[in-house]
């Protein structure tokens, strides 16, 4: 039921923007065959203009079902200031047509490839988290067929890909709080995978352990980094994965903590600790830990008052042999999705990140 609720008012949200006025080059994979052999080749001139390097097609990414940003032309752009805090707006507006132009999505989780789909959905409302302007949300309306009713009035729109907006709907902007640019294949009850990608990813190189368990030295090192924060309570670990993360030949340990409160809600009278910890640290094969991420939250008794990080699997996004980690950080109405990059200076970094709130 939880879970049906969460759903629920996570159709809520969508928000608003103003922004850029072009769309990615778009390149053909093959160019056509010349119409005619009477034209002799040119001549090089000893001036000849070097051929234009065709741009790749940008790869739109999806964390559990929100849009982050892309990986075009060598680097990530993130929908969301990547360090920035909740209510930013974004950094790179990304025009709705742009991920509407692939004919493909691929989903994926823990496994590998879980489906592939030629649709996509989106929430069409008024409020917050809404498509900017009633003209943008009225065309919108206008666009694909209504899919099943969470309970909103039908404003769930089903599109075909590869799907062209008409004349209103083309100036849309996704919106800078990207709660309800839903990917779930649109299946009724098919929830949103860990990750969608506009290109197919090669996982033939991963490889993770999910099997292992933390070590006293894992606890010990949470415990140090919560006495500094004065809590008392025991790390829960809600993921330890071991894998060579940052492509080096040698296992890391990703680990990712809390306090061993219930994930979501934190409205229990009897607990006076109202305190939430969210870590998330890489132990390198040295035994050094790395901070990758932390969210300490102390406020008491509010049901608002509480954040959970859920890491949603390691994938090569960008093809480099290093793994981008893919964590949503669930928070009452100031929560993100992020993706971590381990980048040419040697440090794990934020490189994708859109608000989430729930
Ligand atoms: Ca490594
Ligand atoms: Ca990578």
């Amino acid at each position: 039921m939880k879970k049906i609720l969460f759903l629920i008012f996570a159709a809520l949200m969508l928000c608003v923007a103003a922004g850029c006025d072009h769309l990615p080059a778009s390149v053909p994979d093959n160019p056509p065959p010349s119409e005619s052999d009477d034209v002799p080749p040119a001549e090089p001139d000893g001036e000849q203009a070097e051929p234009p390097t065709p741009a790749d097609p940008a790869v739109y990414i999806f964390v559990e079902g929100a849009f982050v940003g892309s990986w075009q032309d060598g680097a990530f752009k993130s929908l969301n200031h990547a360090g920035g805090v909740f209510g930013d707006e974004y950094i790179s507006a990304f025009m709705l047509q742009e991920i509407l132009t692939p004919g493909m999505y691929y989903a994926y989780d823990e496994t590998g490839l879980i489906f592939t789909t030629d649709k996509i959905g989106l929430y069409v409302s008024d409020g917050v988290g809404s498509f900017a302007g009633p003209e943008i949300r009225a065309a919108l309306m206008n666009e694909g067929q209504a899919n099943y009713d969470v309970g909103s009035a039908g404003t769930n729109r089903v599109l075909q890909l590869p799907h062209t907006l008409g004349d209103t709907a083309k100036n849309a902007i996704i919106p800078g709080y990207s709660f309800f640019i839903n990917f779930t294949g649109w299946e009724q009850g098919v929830e949103p995978p860990q990750l969608a990608v506009s290109r197919p990813l090669d996982l033939s190189a991963r490889r993770l352990d999910h099997e292992v368990v933390p070590d006293p030295e894992d606890y010990d090192e949470i415990r140090k980094i919560f006495a500094m924060y004065e809590v008392k309570e025991e790390p829960y670990f809600w993921t330890c994965v071991d894998g060579d993360f940052d492509g080096d030949g040698e296992i890391e340990r990703l680990l990712v903590a809390g306090n061993p409160d219930q994930p979501y809600i934190h409205n229990d009278p009897a607990d006076q600790t109202g305190s939430f910890y969210s870590i998330a640290l890489l132990r390198e094969s040295d035994g050094n830990y790395v901070n990758l991420f932390k969210y300490l939250t102390r406020d008491k008794n509010d049901v608002t008052d509480w954040n959970h990080l859920q890491f949603c699997g390691a994938y090569d996004i960008n093809g480099n042999g290093k793994y981008e980690l893919l964590f949503s950080l669930r928070a009452w109405e100031s929560g993100f999705n992020f993706v971590l990059s381990f980048i040419d200076d040697g440090e794990w970094a934020t490189v994708l990140r859109c608000n989430w709130g729930m």
